[in-house]
């Protein structure tokens, strides 16, 4: 059994009406992802609006949500930043709170070199001592790392693998082969059945914190060589991304949990909230994705 597989969600963050942690919201919200059956919390991600917060909420944010699983489920802290100590700072924070794992996208905004991106997950990897997952999201960093590259920070002792948020399931399958042992957990949560079928060990999503039950199902089935099944499902998934992406994945998300009865609050600006009869749209493709029969 890997440290890190399942279907995992890219856990919202939730603010007061000031626009701070909201530590009651977020138990609310992870008690919701409990009960509908999500397997791992990744917190302070990019779904968690964290690039949008200083050390300190997203570290108010990681202890409300810590406390609020309470051990029911696995926590991965999102600690990456494009200034190092910062993130170093941040990872330690995360490893005396014991999550399961420390993740950090790539530094972002400043190109920096290959060789500059590798030290930088060296360091914060011998910085501490709960294990590394890499959240490889070339599209939000701006820059990349080639297979040789990803392959050889793999080789670090304290690197478990990464969370794949790119489009080239040649290269997830490739990495797959290369490193046999990593955690692998794809990123578009529209390409799940992409990612499991290449090789990947489960999913982080945004649209987990709704539809968990469905990405298990893809999984299950692409386990049980139902490749119907799970295309089945994952066109589910997909009607409602579909339904999320104009108004904004994170505002749309928090658009309806808040109509269904979790309040979750705002996204924070710049981002804006769809209005009522847009949700209430996205709410009845969300039902219809969920009925099962
Ligand atoms: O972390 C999310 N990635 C980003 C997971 O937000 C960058 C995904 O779950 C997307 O929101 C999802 C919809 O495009 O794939």
């Amino acid at each position: 059994m890997k440290a890190i597989s399942g279907i995992y969600a890219a856990l919202l963050s939730v603010f007061d009406a000031e626009g701070q942690p909201d530590a009651a919201g977020i138990a609310r919200l992870v008690d919701w992802n409990v009960e509908l059956g999500t397997e791992g919390l990744y917190v302070c991600g990019s779904t968690g609006e964290a690039m949008m917060l200083d050390s300190s909420v997203r570290k108010a944010i990681l202890e409300a949500a810590v406390t609020a699983a309470a051990g029911r489920v696995p926590v991965v802290a999102q600690v990456g930043c494009p200034d190092l100590a910062t993130t170093i700072d941040l990872a330690r924070h995360a490893d005396g709170l014991g999550v399961a794992a420390i993740s950090a996208v790539m530094p972002y905004y400043y190109r920096f070199s290959s060789a500059e991106v590798q030290n930088y997950y060296r360091r914060l990897a011998d910085a501490v001592t709960t294990p590394l997952l890499l959240y490889f999201y070339p599209g939000a960093a701006g820059q990349s790392l080639g297979l040789p590259e990803l392959l050889a920070l793999l080789e670090h002792p304290n690197i478990i693998g990464l969370k794949y948020t790119a489009t080239d399931f040649y290269v997830l399958e490739r990495i797959r082969q290369g490193a046999p042992d990593a955690v692998i957990m794809n990123g578009y949560d529209e390409m799940s059945l992409a990612g499991f079928a290449s090789g990947a060990d489960g999913a982080i999503g945004s649209t987990v914190n709704l539809m968990a039950p469905l990405f298990r199902e893809v999984y299950d089935a692409v386990e049980a060589g139902d490749i119907a099944l799970a295309r089945e499902r994952q066109a589910r998934i997909n009607s409602v991304i579909d339904a999320l992406l104009p108004p904004g994945v994170i505002p749309a998300l928090k658009g309806v949990l808040n109509h269904r009865g979790v309040a979750v609050g705002d996204a924070r600006a710049p981002f804006s909230m769809p209005d009522a009869e847009t949700v209430r749209g996205i709410n009845s493709v969300y039902e219809a994705a969920m009925d099962r029969g």
